[in-house]
């Protein structure tokens, strides 16, 4: 369906807001991209990210053929057939000779929910193993696992409008300013008519910046604060009698558990390390509001005990009986577009389909429906143990879709050599250059990426969007269900997978979820089951579940006396465990690694990476250090550190902020070996996983930290990428024009520039100043008044400032009078350096930024009126926030922050 003249409605592919897109293709393989208004999770608004989706759709880099390991090792073009055939057989020799259990696919929740269905299908139905995992195991398992505990379902009671009418919004663990900016929006909105914001973290993040209080915890105590909060609600007699004995089940035990982990406010204060008025403060804000919602993301789920954290925090709700109602209930923020449809369909190793678990009247339900000859009896493998699996030689033949485990997972240099030992990797990605594709993949699958593929996703209110294609399918890039479909039909099972597209599959599913359900399983899209094509097109964004005769769908689960999963229809308290990290610090390894987001990247970068004005927010991985640790350490700002832990390490540019505790380190997740040298912090973290949900802790890994010094630092802007070796670090950011490469060496000058001579042919530079006593050579290669690349190497003891240079680089040209500046480090004439990038949209740097607000512009809306800076996507305005305060003025609408704690 579509949305104006020559635009295709359609949904955002990065976070689980999932923000409705309305995509504008120019006919030469770009689109110009804006917000869908008449989608119910934007309202047409997008974030920085979502903004800047035109200019990721290039096929550079693209996988646009299937590939194939020759004999000598080499990745070579293949025909489909011979590339099917390859995964096929290899499947079937595993499966002959080692039996189902040999075989495994590790999917994503960036799959749509179509392709997801056709290769669990496949495993749990026609294999006969439950060897089906996903990276959703990194990302959401701990919710699943604590919606299933105490509702018997994995639901989201709520919907976003709750956001609009609650009086108080708890985050827990999320940094949504950054991580869902588009609903982080609508809670400031919220905020503006009065609602209350509370930020529980363990550090200080843009979140922050529009919080009423700022909840600074030990890592990994969040089940001691809520159940102090339980404790204070029944102390204080605000227990919903009436639904606890009439809806739960399990109050008494949950409540006695919660006494003796948090008998009193003292004792969460300890455990939480706040201090203990503003927990006070906070439990009576959080009984006094009838109309509370309580978020939680990452640092609630990937966490060694994140179920019990997602159990306390429900606990908490059921208790006041704040649940599905207006402005009321426990809220689980989704991490990818379709880390809910990948739930339906059963793309975890622990469900069967449809919400369906392993119990034998599912298996056998499902049996019938699939008329399935192999069904799988059992839980399959979860991601750790599927790679230990894989490790260990169980594993002989793996699937990769839409993943990339080699950076994300855990241990991620054990992942990446556990890898190489399979007798069959194939991955199926948009790209030919990851981490993954290169660990040894024997071969490469060309997939359909956004804009090219078609089919759902459900975002985090249960909502079940279209996303539509409007590109043509570049190469022989073919959607992942049909990949899958082909393996099927040549391991024999041609009937049961001979969809002609995406629609097929969705009806199928949709049967299946209403396949002898009558109400008792909460996953029913039954209503759909009958859509034809057209209909299916012209899907209009509905919440789930939508049942047969009720086609609009349901906006919120279990408010109006409706029943809960169980047998017994009644929701379970749980007794949570006292919060303990997985590993504690000890003289080797005395600091806590905190890993997670930034605002304007996507995971390991495969898209995000490719635009310019999301590259220069933040162009290297760092480590963000408290200044007591910073000194201890013998760090310095913008110097280098390495973080060492018992699994591996990252070099990392050093940022020393008060934002951070002192104990905590916090490094971001997204740099890769494709994107760096040294900077994938995967490989450090632990793989310790939550014993209910197989979720691992990635919030928490006991680490080392010395700072290390390089001879030489130095950056090059280059049109072509880079081939710099001999760094020890070493960082790649899209800017406008082209590559912005910062990097650290021991190397000689002339070593360096010589790696670099490749990309000119080996022409010599235009331009050569060199000042030895400063240790400075700085050269650029022209191409009349084109700028070609430039190069500034320095002393190791300084990070040369590249924001003018690359200012000048953006622009490409350089007028003869202006050469001498360019090498000068100094704005050219001109061209504004405008410091490091803060607003995306406008490409507004901070320089610009903290000039006006020296001028006078003392509120977000006066800088918004001088330079434009956060007036259209807003994803900077808790940036613009913090620079006015920093600047001594009020940003407005940021009332006096509670001290969380002493220190
Ligand atoms: N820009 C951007 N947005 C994204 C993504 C992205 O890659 N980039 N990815 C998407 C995905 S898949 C996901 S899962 C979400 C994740 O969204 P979030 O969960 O919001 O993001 P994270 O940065 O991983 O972690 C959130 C916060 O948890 C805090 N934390 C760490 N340990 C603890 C703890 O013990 N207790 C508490 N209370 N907090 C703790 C961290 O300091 C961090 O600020 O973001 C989605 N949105
Ligand atoms: N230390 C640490 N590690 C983490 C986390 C953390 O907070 N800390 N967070 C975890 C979380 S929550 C998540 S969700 C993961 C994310 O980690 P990953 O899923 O590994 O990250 P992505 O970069 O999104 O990888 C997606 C890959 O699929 C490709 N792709 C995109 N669309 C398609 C498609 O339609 N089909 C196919 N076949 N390929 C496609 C992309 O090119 C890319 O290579 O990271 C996890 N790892
Ligand atoms: S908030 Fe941003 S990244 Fe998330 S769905 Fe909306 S536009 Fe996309
Ligand atoms: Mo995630």
């Amino acid at each position: 369906m579509t949305g104006g003249p020559h635009s295709t409605r359609t949904t955002c592919p990065y976070c689980g807001v999932g923000c409705g897109v309305k995509a504008m293709p120019d006919g030469d393989g770009g689109a110009a991209i804006a917000g869908d208004e008449a989608h119910p999770a934007n309202f047409g608004r997008l974030c920085s990210k979502g903004s800047a989706l035109g200019e990721t759709l290039s096929l550079e880099g693209r996988l646009l053929h299937p590939m194939m390991r020759g004999d000598d090792g080499v990745l070579g073009r293949v025909s489909w057939d011979a590339a099917l055939d390859r995964v096929a057989e290899g499947f079937f020799r595993a499966i002959a000779e080692h039996g189902p259990d040999s075989v495994a696919f590790y999917l994503s929740g960036q799959l749509l929910t179509e392709d997801y269905y056709a290769p669990n299908k496949l495993m749990k139905g026609f294999i006969g193993s439950a060897n089906v995992d996903t990276n959703s195991r990194l990302c959401m398992a701990s919710s699943v696992a604590g919606h299933r505990r105490a509702f018997g379902a994995d639901i989201v009671p709520g919907a976003y409008e709750d956001l609009d009418e609650a009086d108080l919004l708890v985050l827990v663990g999320s940094n949504a300013a950054w991580c869902h900016p588009i609903l982080y929006q609508r809670m400031q909105t919220a905020r503006e008519r009065g609602a209350l914001i509370v930020n529980v973290d363990v550090r200080r993040t843009a979140t922050s910046e529009g919080a009423d209080i700022d909840l600074t915890i030990a890592p990994g105590s969040d089940a001691a604060l809520f159940s102090g909060l339980l404790v204070h609600l029944a102390d204080h007699g605000l227990i919903d009698r009436a639904f606890v004995d009439e809806r739960t089940s399990g109050f008494e035990a949950a409540l006695a558990q919660a006494r003796l982990i948090a008998p009193n406010i003292a004792a969460v204060a300890a455990a939480t390390a706040c201090a203990p008025e503003t927990i006070a403060h906070v439990f009576d804000l959080w009984a006094r509001s009838a109309r509370v919602v309580t978020l939680y993301s990452q640092g609630v789920n990937q966490s060694a005990q994140g179920t019990d954290k997602v159990n306390a925090i429900l606990n908490c709700h059921l208790a006041t009986g704040r649940i599905g109602l207006p402005g009321a209930g426990p809220f689980s923020l989704t991490g990818q577009p379709n880390a809910m449809g990948g739930r339906e369909v059963g793309g975890l190793a622990n469900q069967l389909a449809a919400h369906m678990a392993f119990d034998t009247a599912s298996i056998d339900r499902v049996r019938r429906f699939w008329n399935a000859p192999a069904m799988a009896t059992r839980e399959g493998l979860k991601a750790v143990d599927l790679f230990d699996a894989v490790a260990d030689g169980r594993i002989k033949a793996l699937w990769v879709m839409g993943t990339n485990p080699a950076v994300s997972m855990p241990r991620a240099d054990a992942v990446r050599a556990a890898l190489q030992r399979l007798d069959l990797l194939v991955v199926s990605d948009n790209l030919i250059a990851t981490d993954t594709t290169q660990s040894g993949a024997h071969v490469l699958l060309p997939a359909a990426a956004w804009g090219e593929k078609d089919g759902t996703v459900t975002n985090s209110e249960r909502r079940i969007s279209r996303q539509r294609a409007f590109l043509p399918l570049p190469g022989e890039v073919r959607p992942d269900w049909w990949a899958v479909a082909q393996v099927a039909r040549r391991l024999g099972h041609g009937e049961a997978f001979a969809w002609r597209g995406p629609a097929d599959i969705f009806r199928e599913h949709a049967a299946l979820s209403a396949f002898e359900n009558d109400g008792t399983r909460d996953f029913d899209i039954g209503g759909l089951a009958a859509i034809d094509d057209a209909a299916y097109d012209a899907l209009e964004p509905v919440q789930w579940p939508v049942r047969s005769g009720q086609p609009g769908g349901t906006a919120r689960l279990f408010g109006d006396g409706g029943r809960f999963f169980h047998a017994d229809g009644k929701a379970r308290f749980v007794p949570v465990a006292a919060p303990a990290l997985a590993a504690a610090t000890d003289a080797a390894f005395p600091l806590i690694l905190v890993t997670g987001r930034i605002r304007d990247q996507w995971h390991t970068m495969t898209r995000t990476g490719k635009s310019a004005r999301l590259g220069s927010h933040l162009p290297e991985p760092f480590l963000d250090v408290h200044p007591i640790d910073a000194l201890r350490l013998g760090l310095s700002e913008r110097g280098f550190a390495r973080v060492e832990s018992a699994h591996g390490g990252a070099t990392l540019r050093v940022r020393i902020t008060a934002q951070q505790e002192p104990g905590l380190v916090f490094a971001p997740i997204h740099w890769s070996g494709q994107t760096s040298v040294g900077g994938r912090i995967g490989a450090a973290v632990q793989g310790f996983a939550d014993p209910v949900s197989g979720q691992p802790e990635m919030k928490a890994t006991p680490v080392a930290v010395h700072p290390v010094s390089f001879v030489t630092q130095g950056f090059a802007l280059t049109r072509a990428l880079p081939r710099l070796e001999r760094c020890g670090f070493l960082a790649h950011a899209t800017v406008k024009g082209g590559t912005l490469t910062t990097f650290a060496s021991d190397a000689s000058h002339d070593a360096l520039l010589a790696m670099l001579a490749p990309l000119f042919g080996g022409a010599a530079p235009t331009m050569d100043y060199s000042d030895p006593a400063r240790g400075l050579r700085r050269l650029a290669w022209l191409d009349g008044e084109r700028i070609e690349a430039l190069l500034f190497l320095g002393p190791g003891g300084t990070a040369p400032d590249w924001n003018a240079a690359a200012a000048a680089f953006a622009t490409g040209e350089i007028a003869p009078a202006a050469r001498a500046l360019l090498l000068s480090g100094k704005p050219v004439d001109g061209i504004a350096d405008s410091g490091p990038t803060i607003c995306a949209c406008f490409g507004i740097g901070r320089g610009a930024i903290e000039a006006a607000i020296a001028g006078g512009c003392g509120t977000v809306a006066a800088i918004g009126a001088a330079l434009k800076a956060g007036t259209n996507c807003g994803s900077c305005v808790p940036e613009l926030k913090k620079l006015i305060a920093q600047a001594g003025g009020a940003a407005e609408g940021t009332p006096a922050r509670v001290a969380a704690d002493a220190a």
